[in-house]
């Protein structure tokens, strides 16, 4: 509920708590675990090489290139149902999407760290549109200044938006949860500017 009197710092994200029907969210993770050309990325730790705690995949317009985290991503084509949801989810937030990353948490002990997406072919004030699909996990957004934290429960078929400075005040995860056993689906629909990486 809105409070007139607390000034404390609310991130720019405008969230659509059931975006998708429940059945639909479950029609629409089944078709996208079976497109999607899941990929195990490994990443370098202070320990050396490790798997990440989770299953990815990138698509998107050829030449949408994006590097995180040292991972150099080439898009894979728009799959059809993934394709359907950038236009609707582009429709509804007024911006064309041009690509999206997929994460795919096996189970509770799959997560991902703190975390912002600031790389420069974002720009300075994405618009990032996050779609989950199956169980339900918990995400955290924490204030840089003051490490004021705010967590939502992030179900199947919600659209949480963030936009603005979320990505360059705040920092956000998706910790572990060892107790569930589900597996969820997560897609982050961006802009990259094309023509940024060679
Ligand atoms: O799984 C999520 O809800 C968040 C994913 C995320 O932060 C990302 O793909 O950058
Ligand atoms: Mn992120």
């Amino acid at each position: 509920m809105f409070d007139l009197f607390d000034d404390t710092p609310q991130p720019d994200v405008v969230w659509h708590p059931a975006w998708l029907a429940p059945h639909a969210a479950a029609d629409v993770l089944a078709r996208i675990v079976a497109e999607t050309g899941w990929r195990q990325e490994r990443i370098r730790t202070p320990g050396g090489w490790v798997d990440q705690p989770r299953l990815t995949a990138w698509q998107g317009d050829a030449g949408a290139i994006y590097v995180y985290s040292g991972i150099r991503n080439e898009p894979q084509p728009w799959t059809p149902t993934v394709g359907r949801l950038r236009d609707a989810i582009s429709d509804l937030c007024g911006v064309r999407f041009n690509s999206v990353l997929l994460n795919r948490y096996r189970t509770g002990t799959d997560s991902m760290g703190w975390h912002a997406d600031h790389e420069p072919e974002l720009g300075p004030e994405p618009v990032i549109a996050s779609l989950s699909l199956g169980v339900a996990r918990r995400f955290d957004l924490r204030h840089n200044q003051t490490g004021v934290v705010r967590s939502f429960r992030l179900m199947s078929g919600s659209l949480l938006v963030m936009q603005g400075k979320t990505q360059s005040e705040w920092r956000h995860r998706v910790p572990k949860e060892p107790t569930i056993s589900g597996e969820r689906v997560n897609l982050t629909f961006r802009v990259v500017t094309t023509g940024y990486r060679k």
